[in-house]
Formats: C-alpha cells, structure tokens, sequence
C-alpha cells in the first residue's frame, strides 16, 4: 500500500505549469495544501492564468538551477519534465520525494481503475472502454494522456475510471493500487527522451507494478508481463485465442470477434476501420471484461463507435481520390500499421505524406511497407531528409516546403484509385502546436487544392 502523499503538511513544489501542473495545483488547492510552482520555461504559456488564479503562490521561473529543489520536501514532477534533468536527480539524491500525478490520483480514486499504455493505440482504446462504461449505465471518468489531467477526473459519484497513461507519466508510479492493466503495444517512441527500447520498455511496464489483473498483446512479446502467476493474466492478438481470452476466429470465410471459442460478432459490424483497430477493439474487450463490463452493451459500442479524429479519419474523396487524416500517427510503429491496415487492396496505390520532428527514430522500419503499398512519398518538415535517405530505392520521393506543399503535390499526383494518407511519423512540434493543428492544417490544405 502506497504510503499517504498529501496527508502531512509538507513543502511541496509543482514541476510545470501545463495541464498536469495546474490540475495538480487545483486539486492540493481544493484540499487546504500549499506549494510553489516550478517551470524551466521564463515565460510559460499559461503563465498569465496561473498568476490570476494563484496570486499568492511563488513562481520559480526560467531554466532549473542544480539546487532549486532541494528545500523542498515532495515535487509534482510534469510528464514533459525528464526525471533525468539534474535539478530533479539532484533532489531525488537529497532524498527529496518525487511524485506525479498518476500517484496522488490513484491514492484519492474510489472507484476501480482501468489504465491502459502501449506505443499505439491507447487514446482509441480509452475513450471506445469509456462509451462502453457509458453504454453499460456507469458513470464513468475518461482522461490522463487522453486530454483532461486525471487529477480533475475526481468525482467520488463515479462507479469506473478509464485512463491512458504515457510512458512519461509511467515513470515515477510503483504501485497501480490493484487497478486493471492493459499494454497494448511497443514499439520505439521517444527516443529523443529515453537512453533506448530498454528504458522505454522498462517505463511502460511499470503498468502492471500492484495491478490487480493484467491484460497484454499475446502477439507482441514485448507486452509480456514479467509478474508472479498470483496475478490474474489475459490477452489479446488477431490470432485464435485461448480459453478467456481474446482474439479471432475464421468461421467459413468469414473473421470473427471471439473470447476463447465463443463467436461474439463479425468483424466487418465492427465500426472502425483497418486491422490495428481490430486489434483496439479486442483490447477494449478484453480490458472492459475485466472490469465486469456486459459484454452486448460492449459489442453494440463496437457497431458504433466510429473513432477519434486524426486517426486515420477519412477526410473526403474527391475524383475517387480518398484522403485520410492520420495526423495522430506520431511514431513509425502508428504509420506502418495505418499503411498495413489498408490490407492488399491498396497496393501501389498510397501517397503517404509524412514528417516532422523525428525523435530520433529508426526510419528505416518504414522501408518494407512503403515499397508495398506507397507509389510516392511526399516529405516534410525538420526531418524530411532523414526519412528521404531511409526511403530510399523504396518508392518515389518529393521534399516538400510544408503541409501545404505536400498536399498539393500529392494532389497533382492522385490517379483515380489512389488514396492520399498524411501519416507523419513525427512528432508536429516544429511546424505545429500538435497533432490536431497538424490533422486540421492537412484538412484545410485538402479543402483548398480540390476547391
Ligand atoms: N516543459 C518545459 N519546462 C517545464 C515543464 C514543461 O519546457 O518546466 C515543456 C515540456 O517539455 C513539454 C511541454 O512543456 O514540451 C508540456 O509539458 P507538460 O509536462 O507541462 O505537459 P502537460 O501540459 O502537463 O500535458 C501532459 C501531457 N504532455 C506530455 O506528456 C508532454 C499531455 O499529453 C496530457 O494530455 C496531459 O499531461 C494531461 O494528462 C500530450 C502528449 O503529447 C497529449 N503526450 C505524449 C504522447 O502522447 O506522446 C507523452
Ligand atoms: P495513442 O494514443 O497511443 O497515440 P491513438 O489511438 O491515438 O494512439 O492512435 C494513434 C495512431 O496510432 C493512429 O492514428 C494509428 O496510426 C496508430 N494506431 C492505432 N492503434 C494502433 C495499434 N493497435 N497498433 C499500431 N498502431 C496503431
């Protein structure tokens, strides 16, 4: 059992004023405990409203000196502040405690919690486990990496939690507090942040640290949990599955959604598209089981549930010409399945534009499944000419100037067919304020070269 985070009195600092670190400050606010705040940034973006909100609270503005923390008893770390930033290691070796907001959440939940990491995927599955909850009459509170700070979630009416959780977030947290784990995925992300796959993998298993019930992706050995057999395991994967869990099963021709030998519904009722949603789906099963979700209030979501924006939505098809938003396709791992999950059908007939910030990913992944199904490829931003060189002898390559750029060349390029897919690889932050600005620049970029 955790020990109590905010039962005594202590000097507390708040490590970044972004959503986690005000969440953070409205929550020890609403309980009587006093802090400060700390944030590298001299000018962060919502500084003006922290001053308004909080004019009594001192700011510790501007790059982090060594010993900044040190006075401090407990620090609220943000997830964008890396624990290796010597200010933290140097408070941490000063036996400063380090917190986030995924621990002071669990500690205040009364009702269960799902959390649910892994590469790709997570914000489908949260929010599609989140309409289930709803389908099923629960009152239910959706967020973490999602959008809303978890701490704000709080609400003692709730019956369920459902939470996405990054493998930033994953860092500090060593006790799940008997909560219901999934990990759907690895695949290399942030490597910008971590030292390679083995600390990232380390970070992201930490999910299953005091979980009452595990779920991974018995296709994807990294998912292995390494846990004593006292924990109750299942799984998911696109293959027959084994008694209790999930998976699929071919039944004359046609795929079916299946826990151990039951059919439970077609795959092609299933609402969102493309094999790596399947895969979502069976995961948001498997994960709403666990939680003692209904199982025909869970298939019907599946008949509904159509999927987030910038997920490979499908934007518009214009001179049979389809253009697929996938601007949430951060990683290289997210953009080999959105081109897997177009299947044969669309062999020889993708234009993928991609590119941004590379996070020091490996591109040459990308190289099997752009020369199966990408005619060209239509690059921009920061690190275009990293992924050019990775691409090449695989498909026709364009640099291009901007978002804009690439739309309108991947447009003079379109042969009626084809299918026009923006999934960047990359992470948005040199052009864009993120994935949405990103999916909705590529949106009105559509819009204007078809006008
Ligand atoms: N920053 C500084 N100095 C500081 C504090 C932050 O430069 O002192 C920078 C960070 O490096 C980062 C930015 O400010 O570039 C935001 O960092 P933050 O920790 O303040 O982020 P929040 O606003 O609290 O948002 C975080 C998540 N962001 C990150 O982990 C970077 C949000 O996930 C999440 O929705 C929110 O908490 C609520 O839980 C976003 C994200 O990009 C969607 N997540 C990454 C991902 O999905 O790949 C992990
Ligand atoms: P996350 O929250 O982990 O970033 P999302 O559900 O927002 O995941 O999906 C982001 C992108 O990742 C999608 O646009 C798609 O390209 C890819 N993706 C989604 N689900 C999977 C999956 N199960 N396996 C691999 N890639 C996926």
């Amino acid at each position: 059992m955790m020990t109590n985070l905010i039962a005594t009195n202590r000097n507390t600092a708040i490590v970044g004023m972004g959503a986690t670190g005000l969440s953070a400050a409205r929550f020890l606010s609403s309980i009587g405990k006093s802090f400060v705040f700390a944030d590298s940034r001299s000018e962060p973006p919502r500084l003006s409203e922290v001053r308004e909100q909080y004019p009594d609270v001192s700011l510790m503005l501007g790059p982090f000196a060594e010993d900044l923390l040190l006075g401090f008893d407990r620090v609220v770390v943000s997830p964008g502040v890396s624990l290796e930033e010597p200010a933290l290691v140097a408070a941490r070796e000063r036996g400063v405690k380090l917190i986030g907001d995924v621990e002071l959440f669990l500690e205040q939940a009364t009702a269960p919690v799902i959390v649910i990491t892994g590469s790709n995927g997570k914000s489908t599955v949260t929010t599609l486990l989140g309409k289930m909850a709803e389908a099923c009459e629960l009152s239910v509170g959706v967020g973490g990496n999602l959008g809303t700070p978890m701490l704000d979630l709080l609400d003692k009416r709730h019956q369920l939690y459902v939470i996405e959780l990054s493998s930033f977030q994953l860092e500090l947290v060593t006790d799940t507090q008997g909560a219901i784990a999934g990990l759907l995925n690895i695949s290399p992300d942030h490597m910008d942040r971590y030292a390679g796959l083995q600390q990232y993998h380390a970070a992201k298993h930490r999910i299953f640290l005091g979980a009452s019930r595990v779920i991974n992706n018995r296709q994807d050995p990294l998912t292995n949990p390494l846990l004593s057999t006292s924990v109750k395991q299942s799984s998911f994967g696109l293959n027959k599955p084994d008694l209790g869990s999930f998976g699929l099963i071919d039944d004359q021709g046609q795929q079916w959604l299946a826990c151990g030998l039951q059919q439970l519904m077609p795959v092609s009722e299933v609402a969102i598209k493309g094999t790596h949603n399947i895969a979502n789906a069976l995961a948001a099963l498997a994960l709403g089981q666990a939680a003692g979700l209904e199982m025909s209030a869970m298939l019907e979501t599946l008949k509904t549930y159509s999927g987030l924006p910038h997920r490979c939505e499908h934007i518009a098809t214009i001179d049979n010409v389809m253009y697929i938003d996938d601007s949430k396709g951060t990683n290289v791992g997210a953009t080999i399945a959105a081109l897997n999950g177009f299947g044969d059908s669309a062999a020889a007939k993708l234009i993928l534009i991609a590119g941004g910030q590379g996070k020091e990913q490996d591109f040459s992944k990308l190289q099997k499944p752009v020369k199966q199904f990408v005619k060209q490829a239509a690059l921009f931003g920061e690190d275009a000419a990293l992924i050019a060189a990775a691409l090449q002898g695989t498909t026709q390559v364009e640099l291009c100037d901007s978002l804009e750029d690439a739309v309108a060349k991947a447009h003079a390029n379109a042969e009626s067919g084809d299918i026009v897919l923006l999934s960047p690889a990359c992470a948005s932050f040199d052009m864009f304020s993120g994935f949405e600005q990103r999916g909705r620049c590529f949106q009105n970029a559509v819009k204007a070269v078809v006008a």
